[in-house]
């Protein structure tokens, strides 16, 4: 069994324990479906409306509400400080969460990462670049790389 096999088989087994739910024929159950990764506009200038312009969407697939609490979602660059770790959160059954790169107020369907500092603080990169959901325990339950500069985002 593949190496990366393995790693989804456990990370599935782990969600599905978590929720009690059945297993599931294909994909993770909290899936990263999309990444926002070249912000609207050009060039980009790292104003905060620029940075909330990339952003990443995580969903619920299962029919349970899943806390999200300590679940972390990372791109490629090994930083603590491009690693947003989520607090007390509850993604509904079949919800979408976006997690914005810039400065905001959370809300139920938006989270911020809360960056700022001009163009060192987009997280997605605008060619390639790599998206990682780990679970509290640290386990990897998704990930989404993309590699073009023809498209602003990618769809999982
Ligand atoms: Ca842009
Ligand atoms: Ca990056």
């Amino acid at each position: 069994m593949h190496i990366r096999s393995l790693l989804m088989a456990a990370a599935l087994a782990s969600v599905v324990v978590a929720i009690s739910q059945p297993a599931y024929a294909a994909g993770p159950v909290i899936q990263i479906n999309k990444i926002y990764y070249d912000s609207p506009g050009s060039p980009d200038f790292g104003a905060n409306s620029s940075l909330n312009g990339e952003y990443a969407q995580i969903k619920n697939r299962t029919k349970q509400a899943v806390s999200l609490k300590g679940w972390t979602l990372r791109d490629k660059t090994n930083r603590s400080d491009h690693v947003y770790t989520f607090g007390t959160f509850t993604l509904g059954a079949g919800k979408t969460i976006t997690v914005r790169t810039g400065k905001g107020k959370n809300t139920t369907i938006t989270r911020y990462w809360n960056r700022s500092g001009g163009t060192l603080a987009y997280i997605w990169n605008q060619d390639a670049d790599t998206a990682y959901l780990r679970n509290a325990s640290g386990m990897l339950i998704d990930s989404c790389s993309y590699n073009s500069t023809r498209y602003d985002y990618k769809i999982c």
